[in-house]
């Protein structure tokens, strides 16, 4: 199978258990509504894929990380639902649909946020239960700390206040992205190697990978955003340069980011081959789909 094969396999098994997941008996028809509205609009759902991806690397439990798998496109959902809210990033477009408070308005927009990210932890945490397994946990501890006040959150109110005081330098852009954007992906990666017996020497190196390949994410989002398709990244662009907004882009200018995004490609490339030989294949070409991402 090459890798959009794997991919759609992927995505298949994740939106099934998704639509599963989000039946959501009790829950009032509005809230419910607006939490699935975000989710059944798709997205690449590449931090699934890769939870799975790294499982089956590992031989790991596919059952886990369809769990986990799920708990994580829940939380990335409710992440995006929040920053398009007026008081964020204010976007009205999101995968390709008009944003969540666009539909639902902002009380709702909010709720369906928390919603999924309560319920993410939920979903994890009983499903856990069937599983007896102390690594199952240790993902779910990873990923609510990557998720967390010190990682993606952190990131968002370090991005926040940069639009008051300005980004100072590159250590503070390099700060942001780690928290806001590669955060989520390390915490992909480490719980679909917590799905098999990962060793300590493993799980840095995932790390590493997952951390290069959150940087390429965000060097590629900014080039979308200068040079992209809007009818094809599905969402507002040019936002950036209009809000005077400390980018890859506006650091080093188009082509320059372009060639930084290729060198970090190969360092996350570096970073993988080194532990994982040719079993690593799902990953390796993950980098370069990141690199060549339109949406
Ligand atoms: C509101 C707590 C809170 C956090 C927001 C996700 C996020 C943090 C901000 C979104 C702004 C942004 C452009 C971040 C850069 C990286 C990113 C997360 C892009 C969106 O992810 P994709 O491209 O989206 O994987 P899809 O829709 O494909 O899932």
């Amino acid at each position: 199978m090459n890798y959009s094969e794997r991919s759609a396999e992927y995505r298949n098994v994740i939106n099934e258990a998704l639509a599963d997941a989000l039946v959501l008996k009790g829950t009032p028809k509005l809230l419910r509504d607006a939490m699935k509205y975000s989710v059944d609009a798709g997205g690449k759902r590449i931090r699934p894929c890769l939870t799975m991806g790294v499982c089956d690397m590992v031989n790991g439990n596919r059952r886990m990380a369809i769990k986990l798998a799920c708990g994580i496109e829940m939380i990335h959902t409710y992440s995006l639902i929040h920053d398009d809210l007026p008081c964020m990033d204010d976007d009205d477009m999101r995968r390709g649909r008009p944003s969540n408070h666009k539909v639902f308005g902002e009380g709702q927009a909010v709720l369906a946020g928390d919603g999924l990210l309560t319920y993410a932890f939920e979903w994890m945490l009983e499903a856990g239960l069937n599983f007896n397994d102390p690594n199952y946990y240790r993902a779910v501890a990873e990923i609510a700390k990557r998720a967390g006040v010190s990682g993606m959150i952190a990131g968002q109110s370090a991005d926040l206040m940069s639009e008051n005081e300005g980004i100072k330098n590159e250590a503070e852009l390099n700060y942001i992205h780690t928290r806001k954007t590669a955060d989520m992906l390390i915490a992909s990666v480490l719980a679909g190697a917590y799905c098999g017996n990962p060793t300590e020497e493993q799980l840095i190196c995932l790390e590493n990978y997952a951390q290069k390949i959150g940087l390429l994410f965000q060097i590629k989002d900014d080039i979308l955003d200068a040079e992209g398709d809007f009818a094809v990244v599905g969402k507002t662009l040019g936002k950036d340069s209009a809000h005077n907004k400390l980018t890859f882009v506006s650091l080093y200018g188009l082509e320059k980011a372009k060639v930084l995004a290729e060198s970090v490609a190969r360092e996350a490339e570096r970073k993988l081959l080194d532990a994982f030989g040719d079993k690593c294949q799902y990953l390796y070409d993950t980098i370069y789909y990141i690199l060549n991402r339109s949406n």
